[in-house]
């Protein structure tokens, strides 16, 4: 044994002993015998996954072992650059809480106690209860939560069962309502990457956008571009984020009251003739009724709602229409705050086509992509049942699945009964709201399989868990990305998994084959997919494998270079009335409604993100966790006074239910306004085999037991619960 490959298996016997103290069953046979290593440096491209942004990257192995992984010059998301989450990679493969072996169930549910089982016992166990439940119930009572593309095939093994129920916590908790919103209005999505060409503004407002602790890369960079280019910067947040402090103008609005601000943005615009007359006559839609509906949004109307100066108001409206078509009214991602979200997206969405800026420069572009086709493969079977989430058409503009619409009938069994959960790369309990709710729902299933790659709190209440390979670990589908420029980008494993860990497309193709459908399987290794799905496009899979990156020609991507200006709404328009929303009962152009204060001498609890973490999933990962191990509460300095907190002591924050959190910190700040309080999301970990994280901070996720849902779509409104702090232990 060498002296590197020494040190290696003395670290993974370090993990065993810890991860067996807390009742996983392990034996030796998973600590693989480590293959001889390569001399030297080598640079292997593939890209990265600790979020969904998908950045091109290039690990380095040195003497064969992970050494570090930087951003592929040649990839046009990251441009050579990561963001310090992609940094930090490596830290994900030599995480030592991760999951090593297949898990199946001894106890109760939520228990953790489990058995190790070899793979082909666990697939063969998913596979009987999977056929058991659809023979009594139809194979669309199971459903499949999947985020983020390494579920493509698992994606593809449920819909050759039989399944429609496939959804992520990315429409109804994060994007939908914006993509709703926009949708109504210019007939197309927002997407992801973002179609934003922040890069080329002259005028960016963010509003709540914490662009600089949302650290997505392209937006990040093209940030710091428009600031480099002097850009007119407006950030509306009640918190003074990272983004406000690079602003000309801040504007700390009082929590949920963005719509009264936005209605009056375009009252000014409107009635001082500031918008782009030419293209509205030749673009828009109901202009007019849309003019007379909003003539009463005035900025002295908005002041009491906003706290919002009528003179700020104004001011700010002008900076936008001085810059159009070249200001971009940033549309936020993560927008399912307060359950009108679709209407405020859409009032976002109108404002921009005020300024004429959808279809612009320094507006929105209209993304390319490389022709790749789907591999040919059989037809899906017709699922008998249509999709479970959205009965009767309840929430009838939502275009993608809805997840806590499965959770709903998971737990009512109406319309009908879902009794398989898969979830695959999404922490449930962190991402939907009311995590109780979930658990009743699980409590229902007769089988609910996690394939995670640390032991997340999902995990603890699966009946199988099953380890994944890391990202740097596996190959996964490829990224035929829409973006500003196309490409294509290619994942591959850049070392060995230390364990029994499986990627996703083996994992699918096995469960196929023990369900009977390996016939949706025809390629016997995943190069075989992707040397066929290239070469149909005309391109040469061994040049994606050496540079990671297949970049196409520059297409035109404004109205101004010779993309058609079509809008695919009913009128063919962008809607500025919408009938389609008053057909259905809804307000055709958005009107505000107050949200609802709450309990006296209680904040309301907002969270956000942290430049070095993702979500709930980055925290075991060492190199992360050593930079930041624990999230704080910002509260205002005038209030934290008064409650006699100082910063760094810690507190239990108590909602409006009486769920009381684990212990966090203060920090006392005027950086955020005295009606709420924030943290970043994700931490707060419950799960015992996250040693590294366990009870470090506390979980918004846990205080979350309200939630209010968007008529529209669906979303669940989060930014709804308020909490009290009490002094807590050190
Ligand atoms: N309270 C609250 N809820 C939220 C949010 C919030 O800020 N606060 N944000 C919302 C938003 S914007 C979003 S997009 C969603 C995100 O929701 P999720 O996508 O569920 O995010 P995570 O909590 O990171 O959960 C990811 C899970 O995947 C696992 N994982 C990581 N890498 C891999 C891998 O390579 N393979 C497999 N199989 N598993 C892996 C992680 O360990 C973790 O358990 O949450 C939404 N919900
Ligand atoms: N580092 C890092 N970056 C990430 C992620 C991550 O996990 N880690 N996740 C990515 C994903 S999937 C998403 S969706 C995005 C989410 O990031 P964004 O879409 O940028 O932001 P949100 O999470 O919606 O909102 C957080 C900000 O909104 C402010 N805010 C709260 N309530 C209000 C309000 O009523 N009005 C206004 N104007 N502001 C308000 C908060 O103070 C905070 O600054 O981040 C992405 N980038
Ligand atoms: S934004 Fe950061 S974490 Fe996300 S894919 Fe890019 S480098 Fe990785
Ligand atoms: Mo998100």
């Amino acid at each position: 044994m060498n002296s590197l490959s020494r040190r290696r298996f003395l670290k993974l016997s370090a993990g065993t002993i810890s991860l067996a103290a807390a009742g996983y069953a392990l034996s030796a046979r998973e600590l693989k015998a480590p293959a001889e290593k390569k001399r030297g440096i080598q640079k292997i491209p593939t890209y990265c996954d600790i979020c969904f942004w998908k950045c091109g990257a290039i690990a380095y192995l040195k003497d064969g072992e992970l050494w570090k992984v930087e951003g592929n010059p040649d990839d046009p998301l990251s441009r050579g650059r990561l963001c310090p989450r992609g940094t930090g990679g490596v830290g994900a493969h030599t995480d030592p809480d991760r999951l090593r072996a297949p898990l199946i169930r001894k106890q109760q549910r939520g228990e953790e106690i489990w058995q190790e089982v070899t793979w082909d016992e666990a697939l063969s166990y998913i596979a009987e209860k999977m056929q058991t439940i659809k023979a009594a119930y139809g194979p669309e009572a199971v459903a499949l939560f999947s985020h983020g593309i390494g579920g493509n095939f698992l994606k593809h093994t449920i819909k050759a069962f039989g399944s429609p129920n496939i959804t992520a916590p990315s429409f109804a908790q994060c994007r939908g309502p914006r993509d709703v919103g926009f949708r109504l209005t210019f007939g197309e999505d927002v997407s992801s990457p973002e179609r934003t060409d922040i890069k080329n503004a002259k005028c960016l407002v963010l509003i709540g956008s914490h662009l600089g602790e949302n650290m997505h890369n392209s937006q990040v960079q093209e940030f710091a571009d428009a600031i480099e280019n002097r850009a007119s910067i407006i950030v509306v947040d009640p918190r003074y984020s990272v983004a406000a402090s690079k602003a000309k103008y801040y504007l700390p609005i009082k929590a949920g009251t963005d719509l009264a601000l936005i209605l009056a943005w375009m009252n000014v615009i409107v009635k001082e003739g500031l918008y782009d007359k030419e293209y509205v006559t030749k673009y828009g839609f109901g202009f007019d009724q849309f003019a007379s509906l909003i003539s009463r949004n005035t900025p002295e109307w908005a002041y009491p709602q906003t706290g919002i100066e009528p003179e700020v108001i104004r001011e700010t409206a002008r900076e936008m229409a001085r810059y159009k078509p070249a200001t971009l009214v940033h549309p936020g991602r993560h927008v399912t705050w307060y359950g009108d979200d679709a209407q405020r997206s859409r009032a976002i969405a109108l404002l921009n086509a005020l300024l004429g800026s959808w279809g612009r420069r320094g507006g929105f572009y209209y993304p390319v992509s490389m022709d790749v086709p789907p591999y040919p493969y059989p037809e899906y079977p017709k699922p008998a049942k249509p999709k479970v989430d959205n009965p009767n058409n309840k929430y009838p503009f939502a275009h993608e699945t809805i997840t806590t619409g499965i959770r709903d009938a998971t737990l009512t069994g109406s319309p009908y009964p879902v009794k398989g959960w898969l979830v695959y790369a999404t922490n449930l309990l962190h991402a939907l709201p009311n995590e109780q709710e979930t658990i009743k729902a699980i409590q229902n299933l007769d089988l609910l399989v996690v394939v995670d790659v640390i032991p997340s709190e999902i995990a603890g209440w699966a009946d199988v868990v099953l380890p994944e390979s890391v990202y740097l670990e596996r190959h996964d589908d490829l990224n035929v990305e829409w973006f500003r420029e196309p490409f294509i980008a290619l994942r591959q494993p850049v070392i060995d998994s230390p364990h029994d860990q499986k990627p996703n497309w083996w994992i699918a193709k096995e469960l196929a084959n023990k369900l009977g459908l390996s016939k949706f399987f025809p390629w016997e290794s995943i190069e075989d997919y992707f040397r066929q799905r290239l070469s149909a496009g005309g391109y040469s899979y061994e040049a994606l494998k050496k540079k990671g990156i297949i970049r196409g020609k520059q297409q035109p991507i404004y109205f101004d270079e010779g993309v058609p200006a079509e809008f695919p709404t009913p009128s063919g328009k962008i809607e500025f009335y919408s009938l389609q929303l008053q057909k259905a009962g809804f307000d055709a152009v958005p009107k505000f409604n107050a949200p609802d204060s709450g309990p006296p001498g209680s904040f309301r609890l907002l969270y956000g993100r942290a430049p070095v973490h993702s979500f709930s999933r980055t925290h075991t990962n060492r190199i992360l966790s050593d930079m930041m191990d624990e999230n704080e509460v910002w509260v205002n300095s005038d209030i934290a006074e008064r409650l006699g907190l100082a910063s760094g002591q810690y507190v239990t924050l108590r909602n409006q239910d009486g769920v009381v959190s684990t212990k966090i910190k203060v920090k006392a700040t005027e950086r955020i306004r005295p009606d709420c309080v924030y943290m970043v999301h994700g931490f707060g970990h419950t799960a015992k085999g996250l040693k590294h994280a366990y009870r470090k901070g506390a979980s918004d996720a846990q205080l979350i037991t309200r939630y209010i849902t968007d008529p529209l779509m669906g979303g669940t409104g989060m930014n709804v619960n308020f909490v009290t702090l009490e002094p807590a232990e050190a």
